[in-house]
């Protein structure tokens, strides 16, 4: 038999083991509805959808209403495993989502009624915590029985609970999405994984793309900033520094007294420009002068600089630009 015969019959099984275990998992639960349910539905109505290791590797889609079994590849992570929430691509508190991956051959627990441990996604479990029905819904994929009735019900077996946010390299895994979900592996361990790293061309095998102090993902997901640009807000501090020294990195004048955090001009368009931005809103017409508060860049308030997070750094009452301008004119005045 060749290769090609052997891995399309290797698919196959696998498919079919899948349906078996599934099915299994739902009619063993006490509910027979669910079973039920299952056999009838399944798998005319709801599409099934392989997606291999090479696939989660690159980053790809899981598409909503289909019965979805991932492969996760080797490496998955940077540590031989991946949260679950970084391989689902962060959307867990607002799509609906939930699943299990199978248990290693022999391992398999009757307990749950399901072949392996559970996950559910934030918003999954903040929906069936606020489900006060006296009666069972109707069991859909899309609607697992973790009702308010059976989480405070004093039965333990056969209720879906979420059990698992660790992800191991080398599992199989079902999932079921009520919206689309961008995932993939995060070899580079930024938090960020590969489906997403592509969309916002960052580079997945480094995590601090922009090198500007700050993880891709704290970038995306943390701080709202650019990961492709070392200073988002342009004035002139790096985004790392900003966040450790207690500056917005959104904001080029933390403290709006008027000047910006480190060193800026305004450029043609009257944008904030630092020595890191070379966009052509940031052509000098020559009229702007680069101003601004820690003027070497260094994080560290030195002397005769004033300080970003203060709009009067002296504590007078006089705001830092006022200042500024009562030096430049005691200057010209020769006073
Ligand atoms: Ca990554
Ligand atoms: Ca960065
Ligand atoms: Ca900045
Ligand atoms: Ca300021």
């Amino acid at each position: 038999m060749s290769l090609e015969r052997r891995l399309r019959w290797l698919t196959l099984s696998l498919f079919l083991g899948c349906l078996v275990m599934v099915t299994y998992g739902f009619t063993s639960y006490r509910s027979a509805e669910l079973g039920a349910w299952m056999l009838k539905q399944t798998p005319t109505q709801i599409p099934w959808e392989i997606i291999d290791a090479n696939r989660v590797s690159s980053g790809t889609i899981v598409k909503a209403g289909t019965n979805t079994i991932i492969h996760l590849p080797i490496p998955v992570g940077s540590s031989g495993s991946i949260l679950r929430e970084v391989l689902f691509g962060n959307k867990g508190r607002d799509i609906r989502y939930w699943g299990y991956c199978f248990a290693p051959p022999g391992t398999m627990s009757t307990q749950t009624g399901l072949p392996g441990k559970l996950f559910l996604s934030e918003a999954e479990r903040a929906y069936r915590a606020a489900q006060v029905q006296v009666r069972l819904p109707q069991f859909t994929p899309l609607n697992p029985p973790t009702t308010r009735r059976q989480i405070t019900s004093t039965r333990s077996s056969g209720l879906i609970r979420h059990q698992k946010e660790i992800f191991s390299e080398g599992e199989t895994c079902y999932v079921m999405t009520s919206a689309q979900l961008f995932i993939g592996s995060d070899v580079d361990g930024d938090g960020l994984n590969s489906k997403l790293e592509q969309n916002g061309s960052t580079d997945p095998n480094n995590p601090d793309t922009d090198g500007d102090g700050l993880t891709d993902g704290e970038e995306v997901f943390t701080y709202r900033t650019d990961p492709l640009r070392r200073d988002t807000d342009g004035d002139g501090l790096i985004d790392g520094l900003e966040v450790r020294t207690g500056t917005d990195p959104l904001s080029a004048d933390t403290d709006h007294d008027g000047i910006c955090d480190g060193y800026c001009r305004r450029g043609h368009t009257g944008r904030v420009c630092s020595e890191f931005s070379h966009t052509t809103d940031c052509t000098d017409t020559g009229q702007s002068q680069w101003m601004g508060e820690d003027k070497n860049l260094n994080g560290i308030v030195d002397s005769g600089e004033t300080d970003p997070r203060k709009w009067s750094t002296s504590g007078d009452g006089v705001s830092d630009l006022q200042k500024y301008y009562s030096n430049l004119l005691n200057q010209q005045t020769g006073r």
